[in-house]
């Protein structure tokens, strides 16, 4: 019998809750059948649960799914190796086979590679030339590239390098909040992809109600938003996060979920804080996921033509934001006072639209972590 997709993404889904849970019974009931049809998905959902019992175990099944080009199977060993770097495999095998068996996702994160390794023509080379699938004519598209109707041969695999953001360092701005700048800590293609994939999602901003603790919507944030809750095919942002809580000195654990921040003319942010005031009934609700918002990290993807400068009212910063450049503050200070200082806005939009990622880290760990420990990372 035929199973659709979403079914059987539905029922992995519910395999992950059972294991998480520790229901072994229930999991096997509904996971050995999937196990049994030799579904792909299936069987890398169990290098995940291996994974988690065992690493050992996990990646040697997962190796021999990739020896028989189990799909995605050479993809995700890739991901593993490349966010697992003392690992001694190298990701660039297994990315080069994933690639020649034209998984779409290696072939974004090929483009995406030659980017960040400044191999701008090979890039464009490898989305032209996989013309045939929407999701690469997508990011084409968003990249403003054209092949101008020539056809474009496939180019061979090249090796690529992890990408790095050694070379950036923080530019100072204010003692009181450590606020810090780091200009082109995105590239063109890393903002492109987010906003490529917050598009789909958007809806009215919400803020956590003060007397409640819970997210409502508001008139101090007029913007959009999207949270991006990373899946396998997420390397882009994931190496994005990796990346900022490497910069900032916390571990990635801590963050919250992504936002992605969308103001059109007139949208604006009201002044705010993002910390959770001890005085404000709904913030013990709100402290219970990871405790205090210690940091914020906001990184502009495309600023506004007009206004829509991150601006610190009490401080006289204002920030009008370039494309990749990434904004740091502390909202409190290390004994966790809450800083007045960081008091902040987004200015309103008065001409063109701002995108901005938004995260925002907690003193311990947060629920997210889940979402990384479900991809291994
Ligand atoms: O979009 C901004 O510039 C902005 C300003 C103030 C974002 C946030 N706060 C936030 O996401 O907390
Ligand atoms: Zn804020």
């Amino acid at each position: 019998m035929h199973i659709k997709n979403e079914d059987i993404n539905k029922q992995l889904r519910l395999c992950r809750q059972y294991f998480a849970s520790g229901e072994m019974n229930e999991l096997n009931e509904i996971f050995l059948p999937l196990l049994d049809k030799g579904l792909p998905e299936a069987l890398l959902t169990k290098v995940d649960f291996l994974m988690q019992q065992d690493p050992d175990q996990g990646i040697r099944y997962l190796l021999h799914l990739a020896k028989k080009n189990t799909p995605m199977a050479n993809y995700k060993m890739a991901m593993l190796l490349y966010f697992h770097p003392e690992l001694t495999l190298n990701f660039n095998t297994f990315l080069k086979q994933a690639y020649l068996l034209q998984e779409v996702p290696a072939i974004s994160v090929c483009a995406y590679l030659a980017y960040a390794n400044q191999h701008t023509e090979l890039a464009q080379q490898i989305l032209l030339s996989h013309s045939e699938f929407e999701e690469i004519n997508e990011l084409t598209s968003m990249l403003g590239i054209d092949s101008n109707n020539a056809k474009i041969k496939k180019p061979s695999y090249q090796t690529f390098k992890r990408s790095e953001n050694s070379q950036h360092s923080l530019h100072y701005h204010n003692n009181d909040i450590s606020l810090a700048t780091v200009n082109n800590f995105l590239n063109e293609f890393e903002c492109m992809w987010l906003k490529l994939k917050a598009q789909k999602s958007l809806k009215p901003s919400m803020v956590v109600d003060a007397k409640s603790g819970e997210k409502i919507q508001s008139s101090v944030r007029t913007n959009q938003f999207s949270q991006l809750i990373p899946t396998i095919s997420d390397w882009v942002l994931l190496d994005i996060e990796q990346r900022i809580a490497k910069l900032i000195q916390l571990p990635v654990t801590h963050g919250e979920v992504s936002n992605i921040l969308y103001y059109q003319k007139g949208d604006e942010y009201k002044p705010h804080y993002d910390f959770f005031h001890p005085k404000d009934p709904g913030s013990s609700l709100a402290l219970q996921d990871g405790g205090q918002r210690i940091r914020t990290v906001l990184c502009y993807l495309s600023p506004a033509k007009e206004g829509g400068e991150t601006y610190f009212p009490r401080i006289s910063e204002k920030i009008a934001g370039h494309t990749g450049q990434l904004i740091v503050f502390d909202n409190v200070n290390k004994q966790l006072a809450l800083l007045p200082p960081s008091l902040h806005q987004s200015l309103p939009v008065t001409l063109g639209e701002k995108w901005i990622l938004s995260k925002w880290y907690r003193f311990n760990e947060t629920s997210y972590k889940a979402n990384l420990v479900e991809l291994n990372l």
